[in-house]
């Protein structure tokens, strides 16, 4: 197949979720693009082929050749910028972005932008719904679910956008009218040089933004901003004027702004400390583009949290079963430790293990001296999890996930609860975490 570089040559690298939706963004503006894929199958080749015939396909690896002659590259989140052919590329001064630089300058309504190492998809889903519950026409996807690209629709009143840091790298200008970092904990240290490279990803979603929402609860969460720019700040303390927060009056837990009582912590669905804060920063989120107090206090009575989020599965002889298969990194399973350990009456069984990314386990120290009675481990980097953590806590070591959940069961006494937060990604023995999460369920029903 012959490529003839023409004035505006769009290549589009990646033929995953997000490269289907920009070459189909691209291709009905009429405009040329270049698709290309390391691999030889790609998850979208084939119907891009269908649907966009005029669509050039270079698959089983990157052209250099054409790629440097590109007007622009998009890239999709899967591929690290460091690889060599991108990289030649932005030396030949071609200009490298991801999707969600083109849908920031596309968008028309006003953008919320979340990002963060946990807590992403349930702040954003909640955003969403308290926008909805506003009477609001929103959209909602990025990193969750639907791709930026496919949201865009002139009729579309506000955009409530997950942002992964992937994402962000290949996004220096995204002008959200709010941005946050929810909160930062080390993840995906296999693809970044160093926890400050991630950490710098991530707070690329403050670039241009008009306002910003900050967790008072974690220092890394605050941008380094021009002073000016409107904040406001969420935290489980007492909050100061204007800033949301935790009060507590006649021993009771409520949501605040200032000294304004908001909502009963015991009103909320979902449970833990951790999900008290995520309920105040998309309270502050929604309240930075204007939706009413009101509305957003009736979708957050209403939100019962996402599936496999430390979601409650079942009751087997008195013993709590909690499915946290998004738990994919150490920061997840201390927070799902340290929400639910306080009000579980007995102790956690943890089940855990799976890749680790080059994680630093000893972090979860604490949280599992704490609150853990046994820890169950399997996977691929178990060994590596028990060699950290097996001064903390009693380990047993199951040559399967069924094992696993076994082990579990076995160990678990009236009281306890059996929490599945594996710190760790699903891949090595499952499709994805849904999948994990699901065998768990399927499990805990089977008994
Ligand atoms: N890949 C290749 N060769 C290529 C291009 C990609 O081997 O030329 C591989 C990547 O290494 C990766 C896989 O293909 O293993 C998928 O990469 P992709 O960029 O094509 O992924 P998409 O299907 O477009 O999905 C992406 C996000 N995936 C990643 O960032 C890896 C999805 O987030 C997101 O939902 C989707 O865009 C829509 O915006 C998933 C994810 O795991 C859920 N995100 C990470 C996380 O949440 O921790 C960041
Ligand atoms: P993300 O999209 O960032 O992965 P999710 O909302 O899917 O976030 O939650 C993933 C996991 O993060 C949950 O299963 C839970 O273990 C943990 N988590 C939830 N809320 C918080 C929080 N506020 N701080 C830290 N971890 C959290």
């Amino acid at each position: 197949m012959s490529i003839i570089a023409t004035d505006q040559q769009n290549v589009v690298i990646g033929l995953g979720k997000t490269g289907y939706s920009v070459v189909a963004f691209f291709a009905k503006q009429g405009l040329p693009v270049v698709a290309m894929d390391t691999r030889n199958e790609p998850p979208f080749a084939q119907q891009i082929h269908k649907e966009y015939p005029n669509v050039k396909l270079l698959l089983g690896g990157l052209n250099k050749t054409v790629m440097c002659s590109a007007t622009q590259i998009v890239v999709s989140p899967g591929l690290p910028l460091a690889t060599s052919e991108i990289q030649a590329a932005i030396k030949a001064g071609v200009k490298v972005v991801g999707d969600i630089q083109i849908f920031a300058d596309y968008a028309q309504a006003p953008v919320i932008a979340i990002t963060g190492s946990n807590a992403k998809s349930t702040v954003t889903t909640l955003v969403g719904e308290m926008a909805k519950e506003s009477g609001l026409k929103v959209a909602i996807g990025g990193n969750l679910g639907t791709p930026a690209l496919e949201l865009i629709d002139d009729e579309i009143e506000l955009y409530v956008m997950e942002l992964s840091s992937f994402q962000l790298e290949t996004t220096p200008s995204l002008m959200a009218d709010v941005a946050t970092v929810l909160n930062i904990s080390p993840d995906h240290l296999d693809r970044y040089e160093s926890y400050l490279e991630y950490h710098q990803a991530k707070h690329k979603i403050f670039n241009g933004c008009q306002a910003v929402v900050v967790n008072r609860d974690d220092p890394l969460s605050a941008p380094m901003i021009k002073a000016g720019i409107p904040h406001v700040s969420f935290g489980l303390d007492k909050p100061d004027l204007n800033q949301f927060g935790i009060v507590e009056q006649d021993s009771k837990l409520y949501l605040a702004k200032f000294n304004e009582l908001l909502l009963g912590a015991n009103e909320l669905k979902v449970k833990g400390s951790h999900n008290r804060s995520n309920a105040l920063s998309a309270l502050a989120l929604g309240e930075a583009v204007g939706l009413d107090m009101e509305a957003m206090l009736r979708a957050l009575k209403n939100f019962a949290g996402l599936d496999h989020r430390c979601q409650w599965v079942g009751n087997l002889q008195g013993v709590n079963y909690f499915n946290d298969s998004k738990g994919t990194n150490v920061g997840a399973s201390i927070a799902a430790l340290e929400g639910l350990g306080p009000e579980t009456e007995g102790q956690i069984i943890l089940m855990a293990g799976g890749v680790g990314k080059d994680a630093d386990f000893s972090l979860m120290k604490q949280a599992v001296k704490q609150f853990v009675k046994v820890l169950v481990l399997y996977g691929e980097d178990s060994e590596l999890l028990a060699s950290v953590l097996q001064d903390s806590v009693p380990v047993k070591m199951a040559g399967s996930f069924e094992d696993a959940f076994n082990l579990a069961k076995l160990n678990a006494k009236d009281g306890d609860a059996v929490l599945l937060s594996p710190a760790c990604a699903s891949f090595d023995m499952f499709k994805s975490f849904e999948h994990r999460g699901d065998a768990f369920k399927k499990l805990v029903e089977a008994q």
